[in-house]
């Protein structure tokens, strides 16, 4: 019989190597655990992170996201469990309409990913027909889960966003955002649909970052107050062309379409901090405009997001006090919005007319109005949207004052009268148009036949020569 005899280091080593093999096993099976999803056993999102780069290396070159958008429908009703299956069985169904070529993973709840190689010219209509055929089925089969022992017929909606690689990403990261921006449009848009990431909502993404950056180191800074200002559209009215307010806009010296930033600056938190220093900045012109003429008054437009952030927005709107400005002379413009539902409107706008300032509805009559809400309100004014009155000087010049769009305005403008609000026509551009408005007795008009938005002095300017003017627009162009 042959002895085997073995030093003690070397029965050291054996033990250690047996461990480590076993510690092998172990960390392979957590590793596993760390890139596969819980759920569905599907890779993960660490996976996509982690293996993404070298997958395109490799060739894989286009990336899908899938959205399921009633899952928490499901939840509610059916509870955690259930919900589960549905996955499985939705990560199933995609596993087998994808192609061989196809990775599939698993994002977070209820969102799959879809990493391809298409090797095709025809790459981006391969890929927008895969979608298509993985919508089609999961939505319109009959998906079956077992429930408490019983077959259960499950309805399932999508949206899909898809990307490409170089084009929308230069490396897994910016691919998977771009074909989560792409899903997240296609869910704005209709149900069960995709898009295709749009290199123009990149920039538009890049560029409202942009925006953030620059309004939040200014506001750190204190550069903010240089970088706001006031700019200033008289309203008249049509009858008497004397003026009777002003509309006071926010302008930014950085960047000149204002709806983008107040977009950023609602999103961000931001706005009444920029609604502040446009108070501050217009205070001295409203002191100026009122010596000259008294009966002027000033409409600040006002956000639903700001109407959300209460205290800020009456901190801001304090100023008018603190600076004994006269609050009856100013007018807080306010669109009605789906977005007030959510928040206490009547209250937040009684406190406000309770400090004196005016309400005033703002773009009446565009998307969403709800009577409802604005019947309980505190209104002084409704200001018509200009999409009620772009049709009107062509409509009337063809079809007479029968004209539908005209007899609209006409009843809408009588209502409005006997609910005693003082009523506004904004986008009045031609003599056409002013004295058709004429004719209904309004109050008011806005307009670039009157006037254009101008800077401070040239306002002030332009009201110690009104009376021979009648206009006011800016020097330069
Ligand atoms: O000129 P005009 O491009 O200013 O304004 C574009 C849009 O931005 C309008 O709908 C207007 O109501 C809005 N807006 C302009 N200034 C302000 C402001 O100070 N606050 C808020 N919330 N909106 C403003
Ligand atoms: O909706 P609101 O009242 O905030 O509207 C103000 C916006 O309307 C500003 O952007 C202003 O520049 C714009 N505006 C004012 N008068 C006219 C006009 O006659 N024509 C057009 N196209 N825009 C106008
Ligand atoms: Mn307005």
């Amino acid at each position: 019989m042959l002895k085997l005899k073995l030093s003690k280091d070397a029965i050291l080593l054996v033990i250690i190597e047996a461990s480590v093999k076993k510690f092998e096993t172990i960390n392979r099976k957590l590793q596993q655990q760390l890139y596969r999803d819980i759920v569905t056993g599907l890779y993960n999102r660490k996976f996509l992170l982690k293996r993404g780069d070298a997958l395109l290396n490799e060739g894989y070159n286009t990336l899908a996201v899938i959205d399921v958008r009633n899952l928490r429908a499901y939840n509610e009703i059916f509870g955690h469990d259930t919900t589960d299956k549905i996955l499985r069985k939705i990560a199933e169904k995609i596993k087998e309409l994808c192609s061989d070529t196809c990775i599939i993973g698993s994002l977070d709840a209820g969102r799959f990913w879809l990493l391809s190689s298409i090797d095709d010219i025809e790459r981006e209509e391969i890929a927008k027909k895969s979608i298509e055929n993985i919508i089609k089925h999961l939505t319109t089969e009959e998906l079956r889960v077992n429930i408490n022992d019983e077959d259960l017929i499950i309805l399932i909606a999508l949206s899909a966003g898809i990307a490409f690689y170089p084009e929308h990403g230069k490396n897994i990261a910016e691919l998977l955002r771009a074909a989560e921006i792409a899903a997240d449009r296609a869910k704005a848009e209709k149900i069960n649909t995709y898009s295709v990431f749009d290199i123009t909502y990149k920039k538009l993404i890049e560029e409202n970052i942009w925006i953030e950056e620059q309004l939040r180191k200014a506001i750190k800074g204190g550069k903010i107050e240089k970088q706001i200002y006031p700019v200033f559209q008289i309203k008249v009215n049509p009858s008497t062309e004397k003026i009777t307010g002003v509309e006071v806009l926010m302008r930014w010296r950085l960047y000149p379409q204002i709806y983008r930033i107040i977009n950023v600056a609602e999103k961000t938190g931001l706005i009444n901090d920029l609604f502040k220093i446009l108070i501050r900045q217009a205070i001295p012109y409203m002191r100026e405009a009122l010596k000259i003429n008294p009966d002027i008054h000033f409409g600040f437009n006002i956000s639903p997001y700001q109407l959300a952030l209460k205290d800020d927005l009456l901190e801001a709107l304090d100023l008018f006090i603190e600076e004994k400005c006269e609050v009856e002379k100013v007018e807080l413009e306010i669109t009605e919005s789906e977005l007030l539902k959510n928040i206490d409107a009547e209250q937040i706008l009684n406190t406000l007319t309770e400090k004196g300032f005016k309400l005033i509805i703002d773009d009446f009559g565009k998307g969403y109005s709800s009577f409802d809400r604005i019947k309980r309100w505190n209104i002084h004014g409704v200001k018509i949207d200009k999409s009620l009155i772009d049709d009107i000087p062509e409509g009337v010049k063809r079809y007479g004052k029968t004209y539908k769009g005209f007899l609209f305005l006409k009843n809408l403008t009588e209502f409005l009268k006997n609910m005693n609000y003082k009523i506004t026509f904004e986008g009045i551009e031609d003599e056409f148009t002013v004295n058709l408005v004429k004719e209904l007795g309004i109050d008011e008009v806005q307009g670039y036949y009157y006037a254009k938005p101008v800077d401070g002095n040239r306002f002030i300017e332009c009201l110690k020569n009104w009376e021979e003017e009648r206009r006011c627009f800016p020097l330069q162009g």
